[in-house]
């Protein structure tokens, strides 16, 4: 690290910004060898700041020229260090002119304007402003853009910005044209765009409701216009989903998105127009797998509703992310439930979750859903604001109901459209509009860690009662101990033995209880009595995960597999099953009792293959076993290649014991022809020739190879693929051939081919992996690549987890060249060593090895620094 440590930015030190900036009027004069910028803002001190305090503008860009009110400065009257430009005794309101020179071509960061593919394209959001111009880079600072774009014809026909394009024309030599856009939105610098070159449109239009006409672009490169119609009709869906569920509508007359293969994230909401990831824009059915439309419908659908969410309404201040992120997720979840199955939706959200947040809660880089402090913003785009975040509101819509979380939104958008808030702000809205009080569930927003909620039942045969004991606690995280109780929605239900459902009433209630109760708990122990039962009940607890938490009960074997077969709450159909699979895989990884499956979980497992056809999506699910990274969260000391293994042992088992049920439902779901809503028969399809895959002897190799030869779309050639992976076997070794020759060309499948390598089980993965980052698809500058096989490779717990440490070694590595190219990409990938203190001393020793490493290196960014300081530190 260079010779001062980075500085961390606190929530508590957050001050209105000194001066506001109105306007700011852009013109991007677009040429060879560079592009030059200049920017005129009109600026005023704020009446809500400090009066003594003096304009620093952020920025980061080469400065050419500053001038006041027309007045050229000299270079004596401001100063530049560290990426702020000091400008002192300025007047109360004044026109300040700044001339910057960019290098889109050399700017491998991704952020600010840089080159992808000979087109031009920016990422702003959150600090990424202040790389194009010096400005008050900050959410807080909201102002009305104009941009001019001013570029070579042939080289740049397509010249986009926000908001509507108000003139065009040529230049004097006419080898040159110019566009100029204005947005009439007030709003923060992270929103800006700009977009310049070849590219071709897939025209579209949607009436909203109160019948403004919206000309609907999507923007690709031309060989992808094939790939662009599912994403329009997402686009539309979204609109009508959004006028409808919340009576919001889109409020400019252009909607653009832009597709681009070079992107750090997903896609990005910026005003009239976003900017995707071609992962989430592209797709048909050769190309795209049916989770990749999903994935497109969902991204799609959460930069549309940030327009209200985010951009009407935005952020005070980074540390209120989650104000519009949380929120947009849960509405791109609800929206996705909408038009798929709410109980599948349920359980794929909650399960992400629990494999990637939970963790994430437990490590060292733990953080509340609002931070109070960050040193790198973008290290702060987690599971946690997002994910996390979006239970937070989820579990406010439980509390006030579809009907009072409505009631809440209109008034949240009544109170503070146009503004930048905070999340209190969105709470208190939330709470007025339906007269309760969410003081201490604000809590969610400032602990961090997953509450524990361990559970017992009391039964009182003689007064027909049944009590439920409930206490609740959270682990210390980084810099919080001695929490206080959450207030959390607890969704119960009572079972019959003959598996119906009986009312959930209280002893204050006068007429029977619903059969799906909704218990507010607040109190670290708390005790809720049930009465009017005539039977001992078997309670279904945390229905439809009503809350982000970690749930004890001391159910037997046989009480999960009966709410496995019984419940009338799916996703508690499917928990149950979980947790009785979690049982066995930690016993048999401790070695306790009997080194088979037990015949418990092999039957349930059998009803659930005999019903799946009833939701074949749903039964791909509960015949999927818990993951490895689930199970590593609950074992201490692990040794990560031992819980690979036993997953693969009770995966061959369930194999041979279920062996001609899979086959059945292979052959019964195969030969279809392709329909969308058929998803479902693919993945349980997909699923059972993956167990098949397993069998000793077995033909899977020829099933495989005749799924592949005869598929009509990328899920079934993909499922094929998958099904080998991990095999050496000629049938492998052709179809992966295959499939690299058929798909070279496209970009986002050789994406996951190189997925299927790095995540193999096969001893040679590390080589394999270090061999494909010298094949002409992949590339160290993209972030899908590197994502696609380094972070692949990371999440391979096998691999990584070597014993020896060549995982470790070989992560440590790319992290250190990926820093020096992008230091978003790098930090994501520096975080798969986060899980350190869960697994054995060895291993954690030879990854603190690796980690000092890293930290000791020359340069490192402030994104690498921040996440391997934390992690060195716990
Ligand atoms: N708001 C952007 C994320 C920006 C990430 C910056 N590192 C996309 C989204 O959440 O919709
Ligand atoms: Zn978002």
């Amino acid at each position: 690290m260079s010779a001062s440590a980075p500085v961390a930015k606190y929530l508590k030190d957050y001050r209105p910004a000194p001066f506001l900036i109105d306007r700011v009027d852009l013109e991007f004069d677009i040429l060879d060898s560079h592009t030059s910028v200049r920017a005129r803002m009109v600026v005023k001190r704020n009446p809500k700041a400090d009066a003594s305090d003096t304009l620093q503008l952020d920025g980061s860009a080469e400065l050419v020229a500053v001038r006041l009110d027309g007045e050229a400065l000299a270079p004596s009257a401001w100063t530049l260090a560290d990426e702020v430009l000091t400008l002192p005794g300025v007047p109360e309101s004044f026109i300040l002119d700044i001339e910057t020179r960019l290098e889109p071509a050399a700017n491998t960061s991704l952020m600010g304007l840089y080159a992808s593919n000979g087109n031009l394209y920016t990422q702003c959001e959150p600090e990424g402003f202040r790389k194009i111009t010096y400005y008050l880079d900050r959410p807080d600072v909201m102002a009305k853009f104009s941009t001019t774009l001013i570029a070579d014809r042939q080289r740049f026909p397509v010249l986009l910005s926000n908001g509507n394009k108000v003139g065009e024309g040529l230049t004097e030599n006419r080898k040159r044209h110019w566009v100029k856009w204005v947005d009439p939105y007030r709003k923060p610098a992270y929103l800006f765009a700009v977009v310049a070159g070849k590219l071709s449109v897939l025209r579209d239009h949607y009436t909203t409701r109160g019948g403004r006409k919206v000309t609907l672009e999507i923007y690709v490169a031309p060989a992808d216009m094939d790939k662009t119609a599912h994403a329009m009709s997402s686009l539309k869906k979204s609109m009508q989903w959004d006028e409808q569920v919340f009576g919001l509508e889109y409020d400019l007359d252009t909607y653009m998105i832009v597709a681009v293969g070079d992107f750090n994230m997903g896609a990005m909401e910026n005003k009239g127009l976003n900017i995707f990831n071609t992962k989430f824009v592209l797709a048909n059915r050769e190309t795209a797998t049916d989770f990749d439309f999903e994935g497109v419908e969902a991204v799609i659908a959460h930069e549309y509703f940030h327009n209200w969410t985010g951009n009407r309404v935005t952020c005070r201040d980074w540390f209120q992310l989650s104000l519009k992120e949380g929120l947009t997720v849960f509405r791109d979840q609800e929206f996705s439930a909408d038009m798929q199955s709410r109980a599948v939706k349920r359980i794929e959200d909650a399960r992400g979750l629990r494999a990637l947040q939970f963790p994430e809660d437990a490590g060292p880089t733990a953080h509340p859903v609002r931070p109070e402090s960050y040193i790198e913003m973008n290290n702060f785009y987690t599971l946690t604001v997002y994910e996390k975040g979006a239970e937070v509101v989820r579990m406010i819509h439980t509390l006030v109901g579809a009907a009072g979380f409505r009631q809440g939104m209109d008034l949240y958008f009544r109170r503070h459209d146009g503004q930048a808030v905070t999340c209190e702000d969105f709470v208190a809205a939330m709470a007025d509009a339906n007269h309760i009080d969410l003081t201490q569930f604000k809590r969610w927003y400032s602990q961090a860690g997953t509450p524990v909620l361990d559970v017992s039942l009391d039964w009182f045969a003689e007064g027909g009662a049944a009590s439920l004991t409930v206490r609740q606690h959270c682990p210390d995280t980084p810099g919080q101990t001695d929490k206080l109780p959450f207030h959390i929605p607890l969704a119960v239900g009572l079972l019959a033995a003959d598996g119906s459902e009986l009312p959930v009433t209280l002893a204050s209630d006068d007429a029977p209880g619903p059969l799906t109760r909704v218990l507010s708990v607040t109190e670290a122990e708390q005790t809720f009595t049930f009465v009017g039962l005539n039977e001992k009940p078997l309670p279904s607890l945390l229905r439809n995960f009503s809350a982000p938490v970690r749930l004890n009960y001391a159910y037997r074997d046989e009480e999960l597999a009966f709410l496995c077969a019984h419940d009338s709450d799916a996703f508690n159909r499917w928990e149950a099953g979980q947790t009785l699979a979690t049982r066995e895989l930690l016993r048999l990884y401790r070695g306790e009792g009997e080194a088979t499956l037990s015949a418990c979980l092999i039957d349930a497992f059998a009803q659930l293959l005999d019903h799946a056809d009833s939701d074949p999506a749903f039964a791909a699910l509960a015949l999927t076993l818990p993951a490895e990274v689930e199970l590593l969260e609950l074992q201490d000391h692990a040794d990560p290649a031992r819980l690979c293994q036993v997953r693969e042992q009770a995966r061959a088992e369930l194999a041979q014991a279920l062996a001609e049920r899979w086959d059945a439902a292979w052959r019964r779901h195969s030969g279809l022809a392709f329909r969308h809503e058929d998803a479902g028969r693919r993945a349980l399809k997909n699923l059972a020739l993956s167990y098949l895959a397993l069998l000793p002897g077995g033909d899977a190799g020829a099933l495989a190879s005749q799924q592949y030869q005869q598929a009509d779309n990328m899920t079934d050639r993909m499922g094929a693929l998958a099904a080998l992976a991990d095999s050496h076997s000629h049938a492998r070794d052709t179809l992966f051939a295959d499939f690299a020759q058929r798909f070279a060309d496209e970009a986002l499948v050789m994406d996951k081919w190189f997925t299927l390598q790095a995540g193999s089980r096969r001893q040679d993965v590390l080589r394999t992996v270090t061999a494909l980052m010298e094949h002409p698809a992949f590339a160290l500058t993209n972030p899908n690549k590197v994502r696609a096989l380094i972070g692949a490779f990371g999440r391979n717990l096998a691999a990584f987890h070597a014993a020896d440490g060549s995982g470790y070694r070989f992560m440590a590595d790319q992290v250190l060249a990926i820093d020096a190219i992008n230091p978003q990409v790098a930090s994501r990938l520096v975080s798969c060593f986060n899980r350190r203190s869960r697994v054995e001393p060895a291993r954690a020793e030879l990854m603190r090895v690796e980690l000092a490493r890293v930290l000791a290196h020359d340069g490192l960014s402030r994104d690498v620094y921040e996440i391997v300081s934390k992690n060195l530190n716990a």
